[in-house]
């Protein structure tokens, strides 16, 4: 454990997806010991922790997020030798650890579900959340995240259990007080090993609505997301765990609002240090629909960037992202994965660096990695896009139009193995690994990143080091000068000693902002993602060329 309680006020966090990281044993899948032998790039890259996925013992329906032991390693990834080493050479380094921690359901291979199974009589029965049919139907119309009803029909038994994600992710019973007990075991088990932090699954779905109605104007959700007891639950864990330990933690918070992620990232601390919101990465789902494709509505990504610095602000903490093992790569989805790549992939990174919040970067961002533009079913993994694949197609959608909506929203887009250098399997394996590679590892790779001073890496190194050194990046405000300008995200951020402004083309093609109210003579230019020696001055009459970004310190 290394100390300093708010560390990661000023901090940049990088995302391990372990499955797709590095493999050194040859398995074709990635692991603890590819992820020790890569710490030394993560330093050089400047980040100062880790999180890293799912790695318990699981049966890997849902990529490991359907734990079955979550005290155990699994073999696949290695042993907890291979762990505590792996903590030991990141603490060495100076880098901290989080680990991601599942606690809104169990894999139904789970001891305690297993036993749940065997008997209603089960000290372990009510860990779940059982109901008997209403007049032979499930118990109500809620809906599963992966699709179909979220009710599992248990014949021995004759009563569903619920399961807002596959029917093998069983969801807990966080009324029960002996599950919250043993939820903090784990966590106890974990913050004893001298674990930093905890990324916290759909923490906010844990607490349901408990006469579980069903819903006539939607899928459920309004009835357990934020649910009524879940800021007392989140509040025992602090004061059990959390506090106790002095951990990090970061909540994942699936459809919240403001006003709950102010109560649970309040500096008070009597909740959580930060919370991940989504609403940002659904303004390209037409009417709110991930599976069907549309462009992405800028104004609407403006303002709800808006909405959640200024909610947020001296009252939360956001964590900030665009990309994660769940979300296509950003460069693909809204910038421009051709012509513009490094431009744009640098222009999207200079946005979300220079907010307040904590920026993550999940594996290969930093190199402005790609979809890999998968056009068959059979190279797709991910349990939600195989279901969401056969739902499309049973509802008659042409199988093309279905690939094609896959190849842009799969959550497989993201979980290809990272590109290291341009051998056969981009470095990640010596053997072909348990997804295809992006076939443009031969260009997009660490090493050649390394190389390149211009590079992609290169422009995140420097946004790290800036949060480090540009007080005003961690405690100015936000205030968005241009919010109608259909093409430049243009936001100031300002605190007692400084103003920072930040100006980003979005689109393709080069854009005139008039008067803009700034007098930038005076300003130093901190960070510009085309690699030619702009001046201050030359900014006036600004023209700002495709994807192109600029962030001045006044
Ligand atoms: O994700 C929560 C969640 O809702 C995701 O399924 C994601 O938002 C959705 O796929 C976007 O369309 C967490 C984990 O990050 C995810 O990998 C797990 O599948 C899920 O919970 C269940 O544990």
């Amino acid at each position: 454990m290394l100390e300093n309680n708010e560390w990661w006020r000023s901090a940049t966090i990088y995302q391990i997806y372990p499955k797709s990281f590095c493999d050194t044993t040859g398995s074709g899948t990635g692991d603890i010991r590819g992820i020790i032998s890569k710490l030394d790039y993560l330093c050089y890259l400047g980040v100062d922790a880790i999180w890293i996925t799912p790695i318990y013992v699981s049966p890997q329906i849902d990529n490991g997020y359907d734990v079955s032991d979550f005290c155990a390693i699994s073999p696949e990834y290695g042993t907890m030798d291979d762990f505590d080493k792996l903590l030991q050479e990141a603490h060495q380094r100076g880098l901290r650890v989080i680990m991601d921690m599942v606690f809104n359901h169990t894999s139904t291979e789970h001891s305690w579900f297993k036993s749940a199974l065997e008997s209603k009589d089960s000290q372990y029965r009510d860990f779940y959340i059982w109901r008997d049919p209403v007049d032979g139907h499930p118990p109500n119309n809620w809906q599963s995240k992966f699709g179909n009803s979220a009710w599992e029909y248990e014949a021995n038994s004759g009563q569903y259990y619920l399961h807002l994600f596959a029917k093998e992710q069983a969801d807990l019973n966080w009324e029960n007080p002996a599950v919250r007990q043993e939820i903090k075991n784990v966590m106890q088990f974990w913050a004893e090993k001298g674990v930093d932090g905890f990324r916290l699954d759909v923490i906010n779905l844990i607490s349901k609505q408990q006469d579980f109605p069903d819903d006539h104007a939607g899928d459920g959700r309004r009835f357990y997301t934020d649910g009524p007891r879940v800021h007392e639950y989140l509040q025992e864990m602090s004061q059990d765990i959390f506090q106790r330990y002095g951990v990090v933690t970061v909540g994942e918070m699936s459809s919240t609002s403001e006003e709950h992620c102010r109560q649970y990232s309040a500096p008070s601390g009597k909740e959580l240090s930060m919370v991940f919101n989504f609403h940002h990465l659904k303004v390209d789902y037409p009417h709110g629909e991930k599976w069907q494709l549309g462009a992405f509505d800028f104004l609407q990504l403006k303002a709800i960037f808006r909405d959640w610095q200024q909610g947020l602000y001296r009252q939360g903490w956001n964590a900030l992202f665009w990309c994660n093992h769940d979300q296509p790569r950003i460069v693909s989805r809204f910038g421009c994965d051709k012509q513009y790549r490094v431009e744009s992939a640098k222009m999207l990174a200079t946005v979300i660096h220079l907010m307040q919040g904590t920026p993550y970067i999940y594996q290969g961002e930093e190199l402005g990695m790609t979809n890999p533009c998968f056009q068959d079913i059979h190279d797709y993994r991910d349990v939600e896009s195989l279901n969401a694949y056969r739902m499309l197609i049973d509802k008659g959608v042409p199988k093309g139009e279905v690939l094609e909506i896959l190849s842009a929203r799969s959550r497989d887009n993201s979980r290809t193995p990272m590109h290291w250098d341009n051998t056969e399997y981009a470095g990640f394996s010596k053997v072909k690994p348990w997804i295809s590679l992006a076939k443009n590892a031969g260009d997009i790779n660490v090493k050649m990143s390394m190389e390149d001073k211009d590079s992609v890496l290169n422009h995140y190194r420097h946004l790290i080091r800036l949060r480090k050194s540009v007080k005003v990046i961690i405690d100015g405000d936000y205030v968005d000068l241009l919010p109608h300008h259909p093409d430049v995200l243009f936001y100031r951020r300002r605190n007692e000693d400084n103003e920072l402004i930040v100006l980003s083309n979005f689109k393709p093609h080069t854009v005139s902002v008039e008067d803009f109210g700034v007098d930038m003579s005076a300003g130093k230019i901190l960070i510009h993602n085309y690699n030619d020696d702009l001046h201050v001055s030359s900014l006036l009459s600004l023209k700002l060329r495709p994807f192109e970004s600029i962030a001045i310190l006044f």
